[in-house]
């Protein structure tokens, strides 16, 4: 059974994960309309990938007799400048999610729930996996500059890209 406590920080999770789907959809769909076809699959597809982390804690806190909440997700950004704002920010997004995980793996072990903390284990791999291909990307992107040319096969080639696989 889940104590109220990691319960509420579960739930916390929960939101931040389905606030990196809300903020990933709305970088996709700028991406769409500003006609980069391959950055909007990609930012497409790690919207529901964000989606499926949220259901897994959903799942994991029902099934825990504990309580999931449907998160509100307000404040989503809609507006970018360009392409390298876009990965900036969700590096930025991402590093976020890595200290809050961080810290609620630390509460599970102080709390001596280490059915909790077993679980959350797969969330600390797949933010190493995140961190790192935000990384790459930004990377590449400041390699391109100004080259219009390098930003058409950037968008070309992101799909190959993967987000995480399997999930
Ligand atoms: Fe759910 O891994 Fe990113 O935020």
């Amino acid at each position: 059974m889940l104590s109220k406590k990691i319960n509420e920080l579960l739930n916390r999770q929960i939101e931040l994960e389905g606030t990196s789907s809300n903020v990933y959809l709305a970088m996709a769909s700028w991406a769409e309309l500003n006609g980069y076809e391959g950055c909007s699959a990609f930012l497409y597809k790690h919207s529901d990938e964000e989606r499926m982390h949220m259901l897994k804690l959903f799942k994991f806190v029902n099934e825990r007799g504990g309580k999931a909440v449907v998160p509100v997700i307000k404040n989503v950004k809609h507006d970018y400048k360009d392409i390298p704002e876009i990965f900036e920010h969700l590096l930025k997004h991402e590093l976020k999610v890595k200290e809050e995980i961080n810290s609620l793996v630390d509460t599970t072990l102080k709390e001596k729930d280490y059915t909790t903390h077993n679980f959350l284990q797969w969330y600390v791999s797949e933010q190493i996996e995140e961190e790192r291909l935000a990384r790459t990307l930004l990377d590449k992107l400041k390699l391109i500059g100004n080259d219009k040319g390098g930003l058409y096969l950037f968008d070309r080639d992101i799909i190959n890209a993967g987000v995480e696989k399997g999930k």
